[in-house]
């Protein structure tokens, strides 16, 4: 059917819980998902490429130095602090008009550091975090290969997910993002411009202000509107749509109609690019725990379809997705669509 890059390494972020409006609540992007979505696919006859290391050159062209070091080392220095918590969470935040826009200075308590990069406290950094996510840019990159050597489709079975993540700043369960980076990669290889389609449930923030005012990324995100309550809360509104960003924000119940028809925009604003990433959660489906969307698996291979339609080599990056029960099965059916477009 198709090949998808796996890493073992994206399995080893494992945070549990989160904490949201200052308490501890199960964690749901968990290393269970990845392992569902691998078992639908080598059922469904898709053919596993290991993903190959990459070194930091693609990851420092998307994130700031000091965010990827931070990444790297937070665990450590964590771990060395004997602080209460078994996990790196902010508990105070280096908001830019703290300082009239100076620069923080990098605080000297090691429970401080993190307010300088997260922007929520949902987004637990543990021991093999880095390791998880890290692998997860290689397992994107190694696709974005694939399909720059001459591949019509890859999937990268990225875990944790990254398109929450901006320049600097981690949060949304995401702490790297890999969706910017391959498209970032497949950028240098194709010459450009490149799309980014995100169909996740939630909108795609770190990636539209990654490529913000630039137009050799094309970037589109269909998700619930945030100005219904919905995280990212801040962002994904049309006010921030221009030429090079579509946003297409839906009511809260929305079913396969409307959302297929705002997923045919976003293909056809997409349409100019030499090359196409598509930001696939699977948790705009019915029953997912953390979206009020209504899509079906029909729906889902519908929307492959839509943007298999579009013709363009195309990297499918892993983003969302909560219930272990279907996540396979909607992934299969989204990668089926592309496949047979
Ligand atoms: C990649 C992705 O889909 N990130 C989504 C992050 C949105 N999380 C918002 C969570 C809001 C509070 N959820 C309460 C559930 C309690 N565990
Ligand atoms: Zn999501």
């Amino acid at each position: 059917m198709v090949r998808f890059v796996w890493s073992e390494d994206c399995l080893r972020h494992e945070p549990e819980s989160e904490v949201w409006v200052g308490v501890r609540t199960p964690a749901t992007e968990l290393p269970a998902r990845a392992l569902a979505i691998r078992e639908a696919l080598l059922t469904a006859g898709a053919e596993e490429v290991t993903a190959v290391a990459h070194d930091d050159s693609a990851l420092l062209a998307v994130h700031e130095p000091a965010l990827v070091e931070f990444l790297r080392t937070a665990w450590d220095e964590w771990s060395a602090a004997s602080l209460p918590s078994d996990q790196v969470v902010p508990y105070v935040f280096a908001r830019p008009e703290l300082t009239s826009g100076r620069p923080p200075v990098t605080p000297t308590a090691v429970w401080a550091r993190p307010g300088l990069f997260a922007y929520d406290t949902m987004t637990l950094i543990g021991p093999g975090t880095w390791e998880a996510a890290r692998a997860a840019v290689d397992v994107a990159l190694t696709a974005a290969d694939l399909v720059a050597e001459g591949a019509p489709l890859a999937y990268a079975c990225t875990r944790p997910p990254g398109h929450h993540v901006t320049r600097s700043l981690y949060g949304g369960s995401c702490y790297l993002n890999n969706t910017a980076i391959a498209a970032a990669a497949l950028l240098d290889r194709t010459g450009g411009p490149v799309a980014v389609v995100d169909i996740d449930a939630h909108h795609g923030n770190g990636t539209q202000e990654l490529f913000l005012g630039r137009t050799d990324v094309l970037t589109a995100s269909v998700h619930v509107d945030p100005g219904a309550g919905w995280f990212p809360h801040f962002l994904g509104f049309q006010t921030e749509n221009d030429t090079a960003n579509l946003n297409l924000p839906l009511a809260p119940g929305t079913g396969d109609a409307e959302w297929l028809a705002a997923v045919r925009r976003a293909a056809d604003f997409a349409a100019p690019a030499r090359a196409l990433i598509v930001a696939l959660g699977v948790d705009a489906a019915a029953g997912d725990p953390e979206s009020p969307l209504e899509i079906t698996a029909d729906g889902y291979r519908e929307a492959g379809r839509i943007l298999g339609g579009a013709r363009l080599p195309t990297v499918v990056v892993q983003e969302g997705g909560y219930d272990l029960e279907t996540i396979g099965e909607l992934v299969v059916e989204s990668l089926r669509g592309l496949s047979a477009a």
